[in-house]
């Protein structure tokens, strides 16, 4: 009988601000594999809008409201969810923001605000999550990293340094849960066509064409680009792959780029 090791079947996933873009993208990936999908966000309005979708294409999907980087809250919602709906097998740590301001003009609060969300709550989401799927034999847990997790650019010194910091975390979750069956991965995007890059994508802004040359592929990624990477680093065939960040990136960090006139 062949296996599919693609398989999640069964399987729960929690996908931290799963209600749009990249989130979205993964979720329904792991849905389309059989997953059944928990997300999160602040607002009840984008949840119940999420869900709809979600079921407008087959997949069976809920919604909780809570605050990720509160831990009071993160130890109610997971409490909920595996009594609600069912243990959590799998969990992506998607919910990110970002402040794009140089370093010299960026405030102490938002420079904190960008740490706390895209690092502190995969360390506070990770940690409680990580304790249930210890009792039960093991896990998945994929933590959303980024270009900036290698290189910096102007302006988002707060969100590189939580994603760089979010690199070296998966590593060390690695480290100390892969003896309880817990494969911990991260992914990271190169540059994708979404809500969070619409003000650096416009037609004719600098940014836009400079990463298409900087891109080997050509091209932004488009949100469904990352749904195999999710599906593998959540299923059986990544049973043996801990601490490794699979960059999505059409081929970025592989090349310094090449002359704008070549
Ligand atoms: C930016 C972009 C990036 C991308 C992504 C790259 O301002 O440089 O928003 O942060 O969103 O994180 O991997």
């Amino acid at each position: 009988m062949s296996i599919n090791l693609f398989d999640l079947t069964g399987k729960t996933a929690l996908i931290t601000g799963g209600v749009h873009g990249l989130g979205m993208a993964m979720a329904k990936g792991l849905g389309n594999a059989g997953a059944k999908i928990v997300v999160n966000d602040l607002s009840q309005y984008a949840l119940d809008n999420a869900i709809a979708e979600y079921k407008s294409e087959g997949i069976e999907a809920y919604g909780y409201v809570f605050d990720v980087t509160d831990e009071e809250a993160v130890i109610t919602a997971i409490n909920k969810i595996e009594t609600e709906v069912a243990p959590i097998d799998i969990l992506i740590n998607n919910a990110g923001i970002i402040k794009r301001t140089p370093i010299i003009e960026m405030e102490v609060k938002d420079f904190t605000a960008v740490i706390n969300v895209d690092l502190i709550s995969p360390f506070i989401v990770s940690k409680n999550v990580a304790k249930g799927m210890i009792e039960r034999g093991g896990g998945k847990i994929i933590n959303i990293c980024s270009m900036m997790s290698e290189l910096g650019r102007d302006s988002v010194s707060a969100y590189a340094a939580a994603k760089g910091g979010l690199k070296m975390l998966t590593k060390n979750m690695a480290t100390e849960w892969a003896k309880f069956n817990i494969q911990t991965n991260g992914i990271g995007p190169g540059y994708f066509a979404t809500s969070q890059t619409a003000p650096i994508r416009v037609d004719g802004h600098p940014f836009n064409e400079f990463i298409i040359s900087r891109t080997p592929a050509n091209r932004w990624g488009n949100p469904d680009d990352l749904q195999g990477a999710a599906i593998f680093l959540s299923s059986k065939a990544s049973d043996f792959v801990n601490g490794h960040i699979v960059y999505v990136d059409g081929g970025i960090l592989a090349t310094i780029g090449k002359p704008s006139n070549e």
